[in-house]
């Protein structure tokens, strides 16, 4: 049996793999080398990721809540769906059609999520679609909309990163987060390059750095705005393309005037030398890449943190230039593509906007709908999920690929909310936390039992392709839509297979900023994966090459200037005081993946539990031990879990993995004011033994 080329079910790396059948219910995971992103490597979770296939936690039979006992019970999927759609159609006669809200996820495929916005939009009539994007990248996405009037997380492929002179990663931890991508640095190094990595924790990329710069966590902006002060003083701003290819310059120029570094130095702890020594670094080099990630962007100042950078970028004259410029570290499998395609609150297909009359008109035209029926804009997610029951706002919420329970910030709060809904209905393959709670949970097929595109980091269209047959029982997320569309009276029909519904979601974002109009299948599976945008050409003429670098000969803007845009530096949302001294911050380990959902149920990766990394001066002071349990208290909760005592973090900082329930108990929800992105990444804590 030959083994089937596919990728990776989890980060936005989408390392290749191929994929086969083992024994009676197993998957082989085997390297496949010729796939250029990750060469063949991976990480442990990447080697391991079969393993979902074989457990027992695996759901295969549709379950509905009892109304008598209040358990979970088997259902078929006639009785599931049909109970779903009636109650649906009696809540929206009840209370409105916006009654009924769905939330989907960054790993769903491509045409899930097309199948899913347009769902809400034709077959619910509902505005209230978001997904946990907003949670992830959405920061980045905004400011890089603001600032090159596209948002395509890496402008350019990952491996060009090898060619820079100079790195400088914002908070990101690649070489846990994306190990095989961490090559790139590596091979950088070894040609001489240099990597700067800010971080307030040395982390294994941290150690790669040859400059480490180690901040108050939410100070990156401050940092970026003493950068551009110091490169503007010392004469290092490239004159030629600010003037050339930008506007904005003159009053960006004027509000970073008063960055002095001693100011820098006090509000991030960030020494003058070391400021100084990364200015001497991007001053003198030919090619810069910047790149942040969520150390830098989930804060309530994320967008405006981005913009601060991609001044740094922009005033150094290297966005379009080859091998330098800026760009995102997209998280989820599917992070890229999964903001393109209208699960988002605010948009339609292709990347439009869902109040623009003529993206209306275009794609009610390719579902077959009026304009005018298509709802306008919902809440954003943490919005959507606070509004939920007794928040006055939809009854019923549908999830499709998202553990909010786990993953959504201020989470005791969040989940008190789902709790207060007339109807919770979970799509998954495991029994996450979250579809523990829900009246109805439907068992969904994983990665390598459906096929499907996905867009990695890179904005490469790539194959997810079957390889074996998924557990009697199972069925596609498209099935489900499919199903509840057709009990709902839906206008229009919804396809089932997923190429058909790629053409469509081609046609649908055809003319649009993320255009896959001429990307299909063949092409995808023949050339490694194609880049949007990729128009459709008329018969005859060559096909449209794709795009792996954006930017060459101008931006996305209106009039092909990027913008410099002022940012003021306001600080973290919550900032310490005498109840709650320190900072905490969130986020991962190597081993396992978001929610955990799917990693802590894998038996060979490591399912240590959460932990509070501090510094030995900090246990010290307040008598804790590597090991023993300690309790980290916030405004908004506390959670009980053993110190990890390490010198590799700032003494006033701790942090805590939220791969476990816990961690989001304790994060504020304080939104961005542009990309409403919680502040996952600090908040004022205390700890006590
Ligand atoms: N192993 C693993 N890999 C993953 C995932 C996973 O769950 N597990 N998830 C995927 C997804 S969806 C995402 S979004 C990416 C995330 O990838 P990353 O952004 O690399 O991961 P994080 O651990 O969330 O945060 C990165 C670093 O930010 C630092 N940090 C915290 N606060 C600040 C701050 O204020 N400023 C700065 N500069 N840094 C700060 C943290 O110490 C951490 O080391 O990873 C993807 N890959
Ligand atoms: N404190 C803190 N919280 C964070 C973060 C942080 O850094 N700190 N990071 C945030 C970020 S960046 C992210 S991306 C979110 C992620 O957090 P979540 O949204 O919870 O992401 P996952 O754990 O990947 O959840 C995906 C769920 O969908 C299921 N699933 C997988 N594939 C499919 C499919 O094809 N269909 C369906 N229906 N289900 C599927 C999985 O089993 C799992 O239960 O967490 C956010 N929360
Ligand atoms: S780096 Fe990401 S895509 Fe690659 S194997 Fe690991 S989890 Fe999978
Ligand atoms: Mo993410």
């Amino acid at each position: 049996m030959s083994a089937t080329p596919t990728h990776c079910p989890y980060c936005s790396l989408q390392c290749g793999m191929k994929v086969q059948r083992k024994g009676r219910a197993g998957i082989e995971v085997a390297a496949w080398e010729q796939f250029p992103v990750n060469e063949g490597a991976l990480c442990r979770k990447g080697w391991t990721a079969g393993e979902l296939r074989g457990t027992r936690e695996r759901l295969t039979t549709p379950l509905v809540r009892d109304r008598a006992t209040g358990e979970l019970r088997a259902a078929g999927w006639d009785e599931a769906l049909d109970l779903v759609a009636g109650r649906i159609t009696a809540l929206q006669a009840e209370h409105g059609k916006d009654t009924v809200a769905v939330f989907g996820g960054g790993g769903l495929t491509n045409e899930k999520s097309y199948q899913l916005g347009k769902f809400a939009r034709v077959a619910l009539g509902t505005s209230q679609v978001d997904y946990n994007g907003r949670w992830c990248m959405s920061s980045a996405a905004s400011a890089g909309n603001q600032a090159f009037g596209i948002d395509r997380g890496l402008p350019f492929p990952l491996a060009d990163v090898e060619q820079a002179d100079v790195v400088v990663l914002v908070g990101s931890n690649m070489a846990e987060t994306m190990p095989p991508a961490a090559r790139h640095l590596d091979r950088l190094r070894e040609r001489g390059g240099k990597v700067v990595v800010v971080d307030p924790r040395l982390t294994p990329t941290g150690e790669r750095a040859d400059l480490f710069l180690q901040p108050v966590p939410g100070t990156d902006l401050a940092l970026a705005l003493g950068v551009l002060h110091l490169l503007d003083a010392q004469g290092a701003v490239d004159e030629e393309y600010v003037a050339r290819r930008t506007t904005g310059f003159e009053e960006v120029r004027r509000s970073v005037a008063a960055w002095w570094p001693e100011r820098v130095e006090r509000t991030t702890g960030i020494a003058t030398d070391e400021l100084r020594a990364l200015v001497d670094l991007l001053a003198g080099s030919e090619r810069v890449v910047v790149l942040t990630a969520r150390g830098a962007e989930q804060h309530a100042q994320g967008t405006a943190t981005v913009l601060a950078w991609i001044n740094v970028a922009l005033a150094l004259g290297m966005p379009g230039k080859p091998y330098a410029g800026y760009g995102c570290l997209t998280g989820q499998g599917n992070g890229q593509g999964g903001r393109e395609h209208g699960q988002k609150a605010d948009q339609l297909p292709g990347y439009r906007m869902i109040d623009d009359p003529a993206a209306r008109a275009h794609v009610a035209a390719v579902w077959g709908v009026d304009p005018d029926s298509l709802p306008g804009k919902g809440r954003s997610a943490y919005e959507l999920l606070d509004s939920l029951g007794d928040g006055g706002g939809p009854r019923a919420l549908l999830v499709l690929g998202s553990n909010i329970v786990v993953s959504a910030p201020n989470a005791t709060h969040v989940t008190q909310r789902l709790e207060s809904l007339d109807l919770l209905v979970v799509c998954d393959i495991v029994m996450s936390e979250t579809a523990a709670l829900a009246d109805v949970v439907l068992p969904i097929t994983q990665w390598a039992e459906e096929s499907g595109t996905m867009t990695n980091l890179e904005g490469r269209v790539i194959l997810r392709q079957r390889a074996v047959a998924p557990p009697d029982g199972v069925r596609s997320d498209l099935d489900v839509i499919a199903g509840l569309a057709e009990r709902l009276g839906s206008p229009v029909p919804f396809s089932t297979d997923p190429q058909e519904v790629f053409a469509e979601l081609g046609r649908a974002s055809a003319g649009g900023k993320a255009d896959y109009s001429g990307i299909t299948w063949e092409r995808i599976a023949a050339e490694q994966g194609v880049f949007w945008p990729c128009p459709a050409v008329a018969d005859g003429e060559q096909p449209h090459p794709g795009t792996p670098r954006l930017f060459a000969d101008s931006f996305a803007t209106p009039d092909g200037r990027a913008r410099f845009l002022v940012t003021e530096f306001a600080g973290a949302a919550e900032q310490p005081d005498p109840a709650y001294p320190l900072h905490l911050t969130t986020g991962r380990v190597l081993a396992q993946y978001q929610s955990g959902a799917q990693t802590r149920r894998i038996r060979s990766l490591p399912d240590e539990g959460a932990f509070v990394e501090m510094h030995p001066m900090l246990a010290d002071r307040i008598g804790a031990h590597d090991g023993a349990p300690v309790v980290v208290r916030t405004r908004r909760g506390e959670m009980k879990a053993p110190a990890r005592v390490v010198p590799t973090i700032r003494p006033d900082t701790v942090f805590v993995p939220f791969h476990w329930v816990g961690a989001n108990r304790l994060t504020n929800d304080a939104l961005d004011p542009s990309s409403r992105m919680p502040e996952f990444k600090v908040c004022a804590a205390d700890v006590l033994v």
